[in-house]
């Protein structure tokens, strides 16, 4: 999935440490880059032919990045990427961007919810060009949790009080299944272990059942 904004939208509202580059014109474009489960069949299909990609430390992060990257080549203007991965210098706050951008809510359990998915998505890169953004002021993205007790803020008390008593993999992913909104597209089991614990061996194994 991808969604168009203006950089200085979200430019505005974070701090200057995790501003993302404007090339000197603040209404320029940037395009946010974001998956559903529909990433795990082709990365697994892609790590059967490249044995590079089957040996990479984080297979996902560097998938994103060759698909990413390859795109973002073929752009005819100046651009810079910012990877969701990156944490430190050029970092981005890839769930505020997300919500800033109209395309996925923030939850109260700090997840960004989409109106479809709900929180059964991830978000991967971010890709500023030097052109023009949309006009205007950002969209208003109205919560999708209309009707909803917040079962992900008492899933997400219940996991920061059991951390101290070691909370699990499991106790987060309740976090996310206790959201109503998009549960058909729930990632994959082997997604899902993959995602949270990044054992390699689940992954390699994956790749494997399907040769
Ligand atoms: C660092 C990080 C973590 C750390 C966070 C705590 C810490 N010590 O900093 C840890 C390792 C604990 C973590 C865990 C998880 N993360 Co994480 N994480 C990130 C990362 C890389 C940076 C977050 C950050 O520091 N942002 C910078 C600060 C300045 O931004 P911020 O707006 O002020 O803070 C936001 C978030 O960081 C978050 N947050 C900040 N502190 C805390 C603390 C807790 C307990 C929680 C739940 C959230 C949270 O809420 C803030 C509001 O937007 C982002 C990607 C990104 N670049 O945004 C992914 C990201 C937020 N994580 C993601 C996910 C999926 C998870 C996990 C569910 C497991 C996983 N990897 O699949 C778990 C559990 C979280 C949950 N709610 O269930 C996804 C969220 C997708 C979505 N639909 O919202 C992201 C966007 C990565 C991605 N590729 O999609 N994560
Ligand atoms: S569980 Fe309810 S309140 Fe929480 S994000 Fe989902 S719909 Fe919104």
């Amino acid at each position: 999935m991808a969604q168009p904004l203006q950089v200085a939208w979200y430019n505005a509202a974070v701090e200057p440490h995790l501003r993302l580059p404007d090339f000197d014109r603040p209404d320029s474009l940037a395009v946010l880059i974001g998956n559903t489960r529909a990433l795990w069949p082709r990365l697994l299909d892609a790590m059967r032919d490249d044995d590079r990609l089957r040996r990479a430390a984080d297979p996902v992060d560097h998938y994103t990045m060759s698909v990413v990257g390859a795109a973002a080549e073929r752009i005819g203007a100046r651009r810079e990427v910012r990877w969701a991965h990156t944490v430190g210098a050029e970092m981005v706050a890839m769930q505020r961007l997300a919500q800033i951008a109209g395309l996925a809510y923030l939850s109260p359990a700090l997840l960004a919810v989409h109106p479809q998915f709900g929180p059964w998505i991830g978000l991967r890169a971010v890709v500023c060009i030097d052109v023009p953004g949309p006009a205007g002021d950002p969209p208003a993205l109205a919560p999708p949790c209309d009707a909803c007790d917040e079962g992900c803020r008492r899933a997400l008390s219940d996991v920061i009080e059991r951390s101290a008593a070691a909370a699990t993999w499991r106790d987060w992913l309740a976090v996310r299944d206790a959201c109503p909104r998009g549960r058909e597209h729930r990632y994959d089991d082997d997604q899902i272990e993959y995602h949270y614990t990044k054992n390699l061996a689940s992954l390699l194994a994956a790749v494997d059942r399907g040769r």
